[in-house]
């Protein structure tokens, strides 16, 4: 049998961007992306400690084609820091399409890390933004609160779920992707090379029915 996880006090689940804007018909759809929702809401259950994020842009940001006369959406661009995938217009601070699904229930989440906030820089992973030096504080955070392991869930799997997973093993936590809980954007074989990258990196990849489980 597989190995199952009991979940404690220095367990916390990172809920992922499960905003409207990323789900199907939202300004940046992910295939499926709503089939997170009940998901999410049922393994929160399982976790006394959830920290949500909310991809959070001005109007006008970096990361979006619309900004960038002459470039295509999921066109990648080179930006000061680097390559930039340029995407449609998505999470503008205030919008509907920046709001939680409103059937996401978890109530007892404890923090709402807000990303992407810094209009000349995108922000993929809850920890780092693009530029791999600006700090969101997350990993502060969780350390001053006493976290050792962090499972994630939601949107998107090759990009935010993906980034925020390399950066929390970075950070020295143990990091567990519940795989079935996450959607793919899967640009040019994203998905794939994101289930590669894990391996490489040993983070842990679990399906949700083994999360949680009691003797
Ligand atoms: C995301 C692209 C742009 C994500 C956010 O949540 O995966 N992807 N902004
Ligand atoms: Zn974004």
């Amino acid at each position: 049998m597989s190995e199952r996880f009991t979940i404690g006090e220095r367990d916390v689940l990172l809920v992922v961007d499960i905003q409207n804007d990323f789900c199907p018909g939202g300004g940046l759809g992910v295939p499926k992306g709503d089939e997170v929702v009940p998901m999410a809401n049922r393994l929160a259950k399982k976790f006394a400690h959830v920290v949500l994020t909310q991809d959070w842009h001005p109007r006008g940001h970096l990361s979006f084609a619309s900004s960038n006369p002459g470039t295509q959406p999921f066109q990648t661009i080179e930006v000061a820091y680097g390559p930039q995938v340029m995407w449609p217009d998505h999470c503008i601070q205030g919008t509907r399409g920046a709001e939680f699904r409103a059937d996401l229930d978890i109530p007892h989440a404890e923090l709402v890390l807000r990303k992407g906030y810094h209009r000349a820089i995108d922000s993929y992973s809850a920890f780092y933004e693009n530029d791999r030096t600006t700090h969101t504080g997350l990993a502060g955070y969780l350390r001053e609160r006493g976290f050792e392991r962090v499972f994630m869930a939601g949107l998107a799997f090759d990009f935010c779920v993906r980034y925020s997973a390399e950066d929390a093993h970075r950070e020295r936590f143990n990091v567990m992707v519940i795989e079935d809980a996450c959607r793919a954007i899967d640009l040019e074989g994203s998905a794939a090379a994101t289930r590669e990258l894990f391996k490489t990196l040993g983070i842990g990849c679990v399906m949700a029915d083994a999360v949680g489980y009691r003797e």
